[in-house]
């Protein structure tokens, strides 16, 4: 758990760069600043961890103490004495630990069931985070979806109904105090009341395979005014350059957790050189075995073969080892304009060039 809230996603190989500034790492062996109305789990958390502390101390303490006090001091020194047991003592440390235990049982049962029973005003502000390997989209009230980060506001309660569409994964916004796992085939729901305007940390906090830890997206509270303009809802492509960038930075929310671009293998083969410039400034996109139905076919890469490895990944399947076992899910729910957008940006690296 510190691993997670201390970790700095800037700082990970291979991460998808994202615009909020890390977490600042002085909250060592704490919880990271509260910015909902959760403060329970802060109040459960400490009391938790001076109860560790506190018999820590007792317990290392009695043995290091007694170790210096009643050890052998002869090689052939016989036992003092032989005590095997102390009905009282038994008691006693049997007791205590178990009132302990059951208020900590009880602090944290009320809690989850506080961030699970939603209220009706949070219900009324409902999303939905779709989970998959390795990222997260996310559905608005208004049915319109924005991928690796989302905007809601401050001071109104808002719920998530979670759902994955392949493994177990966790949703985990530390400074808000939530945490839920998603688990395939189940809709969770949890809520929480956004008391300050910021960019926050989303984790999937479940290990998901290969690529969990780039299973990273970010949660925007801001201003009502703010939320009116739909920051979600800008994708430029009033020129090919504008629509080149936009697919960019949708390329880094959804599919650069196994799509490189400078030529390194991941989990999905790079995009670098599926398209070559022409002198006329026309693009020529390069042939690729594929599998189709596990016949192999060579085809030249073209708008249709992206947009149906998009839809469709396993109608043609790339030949090539390790890609040959298929592994992309399908994006069927990205807009027609915004996958002409990933387009202009593959196309956008033969340029680069
Ligand atoms: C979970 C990992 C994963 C994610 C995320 C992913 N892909 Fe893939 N992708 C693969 C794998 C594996 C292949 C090769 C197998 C195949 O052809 O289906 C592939 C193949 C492709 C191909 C064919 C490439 C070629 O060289 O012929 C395209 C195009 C593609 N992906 C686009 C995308 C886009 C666009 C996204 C983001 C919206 C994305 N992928 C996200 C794993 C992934
Ligand atoms: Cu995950």
């Amino acid at each position: 758990m510190f691993a997670l809230l201390t970790q700095d996603p800037a700082r990970t190989p291979g991460h998808i760069e994202n615009p909020a500034p890390p977490l600042a790492v002085d909250t060592y062996g704490q919880l990271p600043k509260l910015a909902s109305t959760f403060d329970h789990v802060d109040g459960l958390f400490y009391f938790t961890y001076i109860v560790c502390i506190f018999f820590f101390v007792v317990i290392v303490g009695v043995i290091a103490v007694s170790v210096v006090l009643y050890r052998r001091k002869t090689w052939d020194q016989p036992a003092l004495s032989n005590v095997t047991h102390n009905t009282p003592l038994e008691v006693v440390w049997t007791v205590i630990p178990l009132i302990i235990v059951m208020v900590m049982f009880a602090w944290g049962f009320k809690g989850s069931l506080d961030m699970t029973n939603v209220p009706e005003a949070a219900s009324r502000n409902l999303y939905k985070a779709t989970a998959k390997q390795w990222n997260w989209t996310f559905t608005y009230p208004n049915g319109q979806q924005s991928f690796g980060e989302v905007w809601v506001e401050v001071d109104k309660p808002v719920a998530f109904a979670t759902e994955s569409t392949d493994v177990l994964h966790a949703f985990y916004l530390p400074q808000m105090r939530v945490k839920r796992d998603v688990i395939p085939g189940r809709s969770q729901v949890v809520w929480f009341e956004p008391k300050e305007v910021g960019d926050y940390h989303l984790f999937c906090a479940e290990y998901c395979g290969n690529d969990h830890s780039k299973m990273y997206a970010q949660l925007h509270v801001v201003s009502a005014e703010e939320f009116a303009k739909k920051p979600w809802d800008k994708w430029d492509d009033s020129t090919p350059a504008a629509a080149a960038k936009s697919g960019e930075s949708l390329y880094k929310q959804l599919c650069a957790s196994c799509h490189s671009v400078n030529g390194i293998p991941g989990v999905g083969p790079s995009w670098k050189g599926l398209f070559t410039k022409n002198a006329d400034g026309t693009f020529t996109g390069r042939q690729r075995e594929v599998l189709v139905g596990g016949q192999k076919q060579t085809i030249t890469v073209d708008d249709a073969y992206i947009i149906e490895s998009i839809k469709t990944p396993m109608a043609k399947i790339v030949a090539e080892e390790p890609y040959n076992r298929g592994g992309m899910s399908a994006f069927d729910n990205i807009e027609d304009r915004k996958i002409a957008g990933l387009i202009q940006y593959m196309k956008s690296l033969a340029e680069a060039k």
